[in-house]
């Protein structure tokens, strides 16, 4: 099963590079399946691909450097063309849960300066109802403790302190903690996403409402291309 998984990983990754031209500043996702779409950029630029790429993580970053993918930030380029990410669930509309791997705040960012949003993923992201997993929300290390019961307050039934390996605090690229907050299933996404976003301390939610404008995702050995006008499904 799981090297399925890795197989998916790889065709929606290899799929999704139709939505890059050269010329474009394209955005880095973070996570595996980003991973795998980062790689074949790479072999792309070394190829005569011209592009420049925001990353949406540190890990993201190091990865686009040594495949030698040209690297800008916000100081040089303030819209993207295009930004290929992965998702933890998604749902038919195209709303998302992010965050698992930790990065959702930069790529809340990324996404928003996005021209287009495609979400890569593997058949076992695809959901009726988001919040199968935790929401993750990144929150201000002042307000953590604080946040937790405001969480509670929000509906959620369980909170946790992300950890990482050694079980200390974990810390975001941006310096912030991660709570895991277990709502249940999100009947109204875009009623938990406001709330959130208007409480003081959460500096960034796994809830991406919106965002995204195409999902790519592979069952199997098939690919299925999600908008919000229509599916396709096609061999790549
Ligand atoms: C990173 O913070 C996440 O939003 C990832 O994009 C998400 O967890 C998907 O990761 P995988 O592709 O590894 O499942």
């Amino acid at each position: 099963m799981h090297d399925d998984r890795e197989e998916e990983k790889k065709l929606a990754a290899l799929a999704s590079l139709k939505f890059v031209e050269d010329g474009q500043v394209v955005g880095l996702g973070s996570g595996s399946t980003a991973a795998y779409v980062i790689q074949l950029l790479g072999e792309h630029v070394r190829n005569g691909l011209k592009i420049r790429c925001i990353s949406t993580s540190l890990a993201s970053q190091n990865l686009a450097k040594s495949l030698g993918i040209p690297i800008t930030t916000f100081d040089d380029v303030h819209e993207i063309d295009v930004t290929i990410d992965g998702a933890d669930e998604f749902d038919s509309n195209l709303n998302l849960i992010k965050g698992k791997g930790g990065a959702l705040l930069r790529e809340k960012i990324v996404a928003s300066a996005s021209c287009k949003l495609v979400i890569v993923a593997d058949s076992s992201k695809q959901v009726s109802v988001l919040g199968r997993i935790p929401l993750p929300v990144e929150v201000s290390r002042f307000a953590h403790a604080l946040l937790t019961g405001k969480m509670g307050e929000l509906g959620a039934s369980s909170v946790d302190l992300r950890r990482d390996a050694k079980g200390d605090a974990y810390v975001t690229d941006e310096g912030h903690l991660i709570l895991d907050c277990d709502f249940g299933r999100i009947s109204d996404p875009v009623a938990l996403a406001r709330q959130l976003s208007d409480t003081p301390g959460v500096l960034g939610h796994g809830l991406f409402i919106g965002m995204a404008d195409a999902v790519v995702m592979a069952k199997g050995h098939e690919v299925f291309e999600f908008t919000l006008q229509a599916q396709k499904k096609y061999a790549v």
